[in-house]
């Protein structure tokens, strides 16, 4: 499919989607959330693609919601057209595949939301994240609210989302937002190169285990243990599971065939 706003490749396995509106810090305007969730959809439905890697490239990952569309919404517009930007979003968060969010420049507002939304964030050193919204009169509201406090705990959330200031790739390291900072000339290769090691593990596996985590998330223990039980007993259906198990037994790879 041909897109406007984002560019699509597929390299080895992997899915990488590139924002792609320079002029603007890569804002995220309606046609981005459409064309994003299509683009997500379509590698989804690809079998060739095992793991998808969403970037902005090394200068800018968002500088957030396109403002001068916002600006002049209703409550009505945003309570009714806000809600395919929500399902882009849920939709990468909940994609069977892994995610991985390649961060470099700013991570604002919806654009660290954005990255929220993957299983694993990567981050420049150039990287600066932030939920600046309160500085605009509003809140996060592309899931910063509920997202954040999961990942980093309410304490820090909260700080973030109270001030707006932008922090560095360092104290996002720290805090547990991202996952590593990466010199960022690195970043794509960094990226790449976790995006290799995870697509060569067993697709169903990859895709329960990341199930686990996430509705284990929305459980209480006992519920999400109950969870993981029967994911794990299902996985004992899949040849993955025989391969696996086997190539150890012979002291060889596996060869994974994602069933
Ligand atoms: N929207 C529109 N244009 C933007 C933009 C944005 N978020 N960020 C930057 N730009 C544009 C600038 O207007 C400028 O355009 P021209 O003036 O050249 O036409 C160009 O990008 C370059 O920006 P600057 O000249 O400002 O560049 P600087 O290096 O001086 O500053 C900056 C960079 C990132 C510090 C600054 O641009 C900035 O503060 N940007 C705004 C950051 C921000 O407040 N972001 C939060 C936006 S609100 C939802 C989903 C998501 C959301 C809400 C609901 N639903 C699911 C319902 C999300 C909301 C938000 O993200």
């Amino acid at each position: 499919m041909a897109y406007e706003t984002i560019l699509v490749e597929i390299e080895d396995g992997i899915g990488i989607i590139t924002l792609n509106r320079p002029e603007v810090l890569n804002a995220l305007n309606s046609q981005v959330f459409k064309e994003l969730g299509e683009a997500v959809a379509e590698l989804n439905e690809n079998p060739e693609v095992r793991v998808l890697i969403i970037t902005g490239g090394e200068k800018v990952f968002a500088a957030g919601a396109d403002i001068k569309q916002m600006a002049n919404s209703t409550a009505v517009d945003i309570a009714t057209r806000g809600r395919p930007s929500m399902k882009t979003f849920n939709t990468i968060e909940n994609l069977p595949k892994p995610v991985i969010a390649a961060i470099g420049g700013y991570a604002l507002g919806g654009g660290c939301e954005l990255s929220l939304t993957a299983d694993v964030r990567i981050a420049a050193e150039n990287a600066q994240m932030g939920l600046p919204e309160i500085k605009l009169g509003i809140l996060p509201g592309g899931g910063g609210t509920q997202r954040l406090p999961r990942l980093i705990g309410a304490g820090k959330a909260k700080e973030l989302i109270f001030s707006g200031d932008f922090i560095s790739a360092e104290e996002a390291l720290q805090i547990g937002l991202v996952n590593k900072v990466v010199p960022t000339e690195e970043l794509m290769n960094e990226a790449k190169k976790m995006a290799k090691k995870f697509a060569s593990k067993g697709a169903v596996a990859l895709s329960l285990a990341k199930s686990c985590v996430n509705e284990g998330l929305k459980m209480d223990l006992e519920s999400g243990l109950q969870y993981e039980h029967k994911c794990f007993s299902i996985l004992f259906a899949t040849e993955d599971q025989k391969e696996g198990m086997q190539a150890f037994i012979e002291k060889r790879r596996p060869n994974f065939q994602g069933k």
